[in-house]
């Protein structure tokens, strides 16, 4: 008796743990890794959302997000029109498609890049498009343009407000396109793409302008220019090459030195 009794008891308590078991375990496991699953590719996903779109370099940004780039990117006044609905100075403003993906459409009908182009022209400045002679220019040849090199301390406004002064050396850009690219009478826009993708593009006139100001110097009327030279120190060329487009400010307040263009790849005239 007292066995059959602890017989049934086991049976019983047999019966309720393979009950228990088979209710929790099969499906909260199942359910437990698919939600894993699912979250990693969702955070994966928000991971290169984040870094292709949200970002005012859309092809690379190797460099580490410090404050003031990250500043930029949420306050730049040159980006896309989505990122940036709020900009007080969009009409003065370069035009700067970049975060447009099919902003290349633009510059489809020019050769950016011939076939022919040998790959030791990485460090070359290239000038394209509207011009009767291109350039394919190295910093040698640059800097033998005597004539048109403007030295000066470029003041710097950026986004929330920090401020500066660098020095730069470099070639006056509209000189350059005038008297050596020959640039044809229809062009209207000049666009400068970095080697990392980032790029800003200018109307003829933004180019052409001469007088540049310094909100903190009256005196200050400076040109846009392709500097190989910042603070009195020539870029290296193991890291990208030896060009930056630096300009100085239209009025008071305007932030210019996220219109600056690092390791320029190349000028696109249309
Ligand atoms: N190629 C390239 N140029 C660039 C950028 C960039 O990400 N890539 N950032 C811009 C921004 S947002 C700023 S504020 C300035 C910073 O200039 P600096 O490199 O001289 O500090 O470079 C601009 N030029
Ligand atoms: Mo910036």
């Amino acid at each position: 008796m007292k066995n059959s009794i602890i017989i049934f008891l086991l049976v019983i308590l047999l019966g309720l743990a393979g009950c228990s078991s088979n209710e929790s375990k099969i499906p909260e496991s199942t359910e437990t890794n698919s939600e894993a699953v699912v979250e990693e590719n969702i955070e994966e996903v928000n991971e290169e959302s984040e870094s292709d779109i949200g970002n005012e370099t859309p092809v690379t940004q190797d460099k580490p997000v410090d404050s003031e780039e990250q500043e930029a990117l949420m306050n730049e006044p040159v980006k896309s029109e989505e990122a940036n609905p709020g900009n007080e100075d969009s009409t003065n403003a370069p035009v700067n498609n970049q975060s447009i993906p099919a902003a290349d459409n633009a510059v489809v009908e020019e050769p950016i890049e011939p076939a022919a182009e040998p790959e030791t022209s990485e460090n070359l400045l290239k000038i394209q498009g509207l011009a009767e002679n291109e350039l394919s220019l190295s910093l040698e040849e640059l800097k033998a343009m005597d004539d048109l090199i403007f030295e000066g301390d470029f003041y710097w406004l950026n986004s929330f407000g920090t401020t500066g002064y660098t020095h730069f050396k470099g070639i006056n850009l509209w000189n350059l396109l005038e008297l050596k690219a020959l640039i044809k009478t229809e062009a209207s826009m000049v666009t400068v793409i970095a080697q990392d993708g980032y790029k800003m593009q200018f109307t003829i006139e933004q180019v052409k302008k001469q007088d540049y100001m310094d909100e903190t110097n009256p005196d200050t009327k400076y040109p846009m220019i392709i500097a190989w030279e910042e603070n009195k120190e020539e870029y290296s060329t193991d890291k990208g090459a030896p060009f930056k487009l630096v300009v100085g400010q239209k009025e008071a307040g305007d932030v210019n030195k996220p219109q600056w263009v690092s390791n320029i790849d190349r000028i696109i005239v249309e």
